[in-house]
């Protein structure tokens, strides 16, 4: 007998769905989060003259994602307008030890990070006794364990009362598929509780789709994926060595295996911003035999957010989108414009691969690499696209 077509589950992903999605930073008070803030503003990913509402309002920013295609394909359509893609990004408040029962900023701040779609924690690990630290002393693993301490006991707060919730209306019982849907939801809330428990975060949890289905809507703060930035001093990041390195590695690695480390300098960062000129920058990074971490920490959080990029060309216009991956070519057009998606015929497309590596849109064509797909085609990673659709209906 044949063995069985496997039947293949459509992926869906923690979070709310969309393309348009933000990070924040957050770590507790006074590790540098705004310092990294307003250096990822001001850097050339930040803030360029020719890139409209770059920074939206002193805590929202939007920043430039570098990618050498889009780079490439500039240079090739020298477009009359260039629209890289960006990464909206907050600045959070200071968390501190009781932030889940209302201290510090308490339960304001656990909404901001409610708010975004993934975060980027500060850990500090710089020495500098200027600069005071909330807890008394420099303590990374401590820090860690603040932190992840305080979302998990908020995300149980919301777990427990979605349980009350859902009691309430499986209480009548029943054989309903209703009643069954619920009961299976109930089930899957009580699985959520256990972990987090446990002590885990939600998002390090084996889920099913349908589970997942569930759980986005708790909109949990542990569900929300993670960058760790390990905030060093310019010293530190320069030889690459720190007396905290080890342990926090090993406490991630134990707690959040997987999530991306990026060492970081927040510090060096912020005195880059300071020169006048490009040139200059590169000049002070090669006499310091480093390179900025800013660009990587961005590349980073589009992979954990699992975005990825199209691109439309011509001289007119050379632009970058942002799309999740997995994102099909209607829902893709509909990011251009939301009557696209509607009115979706078709899509022309070509990888950026083959552009690159024939050197031209006819030689791509000649080689029979350019495709025309309909609405099921997946867009992917690094395709150009052009989209036809109808007109839309008023
Ligand atoms: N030595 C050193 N000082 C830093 C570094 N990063 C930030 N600072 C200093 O630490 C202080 C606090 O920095 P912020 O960026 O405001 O910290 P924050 O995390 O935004 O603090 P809250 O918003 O209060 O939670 C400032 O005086 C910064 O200059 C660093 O990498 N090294
Ligand atoms: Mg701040």
């Amino acid at each position: 007998m044949p063995p069985k077509k496997a039947v293949k589950e459509e992926k869906i992903l923690l979070g709310r769905p969309g393309n348009s999605l933000k990070s924040g930073i957050v770590g507790l008070a006074n590790v540098g989060k705004s310092t990294l803030f307003q250096a990822i503003t001001k850097c050339s990913l930040g803030n360029p003259a020719n890139f409209p509402f770059a920074t939206i309002d002193p805590e929202e920013s939007r920043v430039i994602v570098p990618d050498d295609r889009y780079d490439w394909l500039c240079e090739k359509y020298n477009p009359k307008s260039r629209v890289p893609a960006h990464l909206t990004i907050y600045d959070i408040a200071g968390l501190t030890r009781g932030a889940s029962s209302g201290a510090g900023l308490g339960n304001a701040f656990l909404s901001h990070i409610r708010a975004v779609d993934a975060i980027f924690q500060v850990v500090r690990c710089f020495d500098d006794a200027e600069i005071i630290h909330i807890e008394g002393d420099v303590d990374p693993v401590r820090d860690l364990e603040i932190i992840s301490d305080e979302l998990r006991i908020k995300d149980i707060e919301f777990t427990e009362k979605a349980l009350e919730n859902s009691k309430k209306l499986t209480r009548r019982g029943g054989q309903s598929l209703e009643m069954k849907k619920l009961k299976e939801e109930e089930a899957c809330i009580e699985k959520v509780l256990k972990l987090l428990q446990d002590g885990g975060d939600v998002r390090k949890g084996e889920w099913t789709v349908k589970e997942i289905e569930f759980i986005n809507p708790l909109f949990l703060l542990t569900a929300k994926p993670v960058v760790y930035l390990i905030n060093l001093s310019e010293k530190d990041y320069i030889r690459k060595k720190n007396k905290h390195l080890g342990k926090v590695m090993e406490w991630i690695k134990e707690h959040a295996a997987g999530d991306p480390i990026m060492p970081i300098s927040i510090c060096l960062e912020e005195r880059l911003t300071r020169f006048e000129t490009e040139d200059e920058v590169k000049a002070e990074l090669k006499t310091l035999g480093v390179e900025s971490a800013l660009p990587k920490i961005i590349t980073s959080m589009r992979k954990v957010l699992n975005l990825g990029s199209f691109f439309t060309t011509g001289t007119d216009e050379v632009r970058q989108w942002t799309i999740r991956n997995g994102t099909k070519a209607p829902q893709a057009a509909g990011v251009i414009h939301g009557d696209f998606e509607k009115t979706f015929i078709q899509a022309i497309v070509y990888n950026f691969a083959s552009l690159k590596e024939m050197g031209d849109e006819s030689e791509v064509k000649a080689k029979g690499k350019v495709m025309t797909k309909g609405k099921d085609y997946v867009v992917e990673d690094g395709d150009i696209l052009l989209i036809k659709a109808g007109a839309a209906k008023g």
